[in-house]
């Protein structure tokens, strides 16, 4: 006696697209979820301080090229490097905000609209990673994006692309169970009220929802 089992963490996933407000509300999140007694980590996909990462970011700054299908995998075989790292620390009572995962991965793929690289495709590489208790999707138009400042310099940010990331990440979403989808267009604070209601309900529940589960 004496010895309480530890109570697992959330894993939390933050997506959306580029000027949604992930990083600033991963951060929101993190204080709040601190202040409420829990331990929190904050991760980010991609990870660029790997070896692979290194190569991820040499790609996305446009130092290199990379074949489509090969960038897909490593994107994926990022995530698998620290899936186990993540698996551990969630039994270990840690709570993760992920600031961007599969999702993004799936679909800035697809959206290179390359004929063999359809979403179903990119999606293959994910099943079995950790599969988190919660995706939040920060939702924001394009007007209210660009508001936010102009495209950085990096390889997919661009109208084009962004256009159809857009798409492909309402349809990604439409199947997938387990998603809050946010209205990021409304101020820092009212967006990050909304993100502390959807994590409180998913939080309660998981003693319901059992042991982390994988991505199928
Ligand atoms: P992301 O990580 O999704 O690219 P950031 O959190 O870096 O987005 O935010 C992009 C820019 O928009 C930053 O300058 C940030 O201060 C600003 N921003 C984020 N959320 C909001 C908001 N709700 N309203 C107005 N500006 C915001
Ligand atoms: N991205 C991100 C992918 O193409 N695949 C992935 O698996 C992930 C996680 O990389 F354009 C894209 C999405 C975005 C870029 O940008 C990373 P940030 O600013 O580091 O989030
Ligand atoms: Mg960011």
């Amino acid at each position: 006696a004496g010895h309480e089992l530890t109570r697992r963490g959330a894993l939390l996933v933050v997506e959306g697209l580029d000027r949604a407000g992930k990083s600033s509300q991963c951060e929101k999140l993190g204080d709040y979820l601190s202040q409420q007694g829990h331990t929190v980590k904050y991760i980010r996909f991609p990870d660029r301080t790997t070896p692979i990462g290194k190569l991820i970011d040499s790609y996305l700054r446009g130092s290199t090229n990379q074949e489509d299908h090969s960038i897909h995998l490593l994107f994926s075989a990022n995530r698998w490097e620290i899936a186990k790292s993540i698996q551990e620390d969630i039994s270990n009572g840690i709570t993760i905000i992920v600031d961007r995962y599969s999702y993004s991965g799936a679909v800035y793929s697809a959206a290179k609209a390359n004929p063999t690289l359809s979403l179903e495709w990119a999606w293959q590489p994910e099943i079995g990673l950790p599969r988190p208790d919660l995706c939040l999707f920060l939702s924001i138009s394009a007007e209210e994006a660009a508001k936010r400042g102009g495209y950085g310099a990096e390889r997919y940010e661009n109208e084009t692309m962004q256009t159809r990331v857009r798409e492909l990440f309402r349809s990604l979403f439409n199947r997938q169970e387990d998603v809050a989808i946010i209205n990021a267009g409304k101020s820092l604070k009212e967006v990050s009220k909304d993100i502390q209601v959807a994590v409180s309900k998913c939080v309660e529940r998981l003693n319901v929802i059992g042991p982390l589960r994988v991505l199928g």
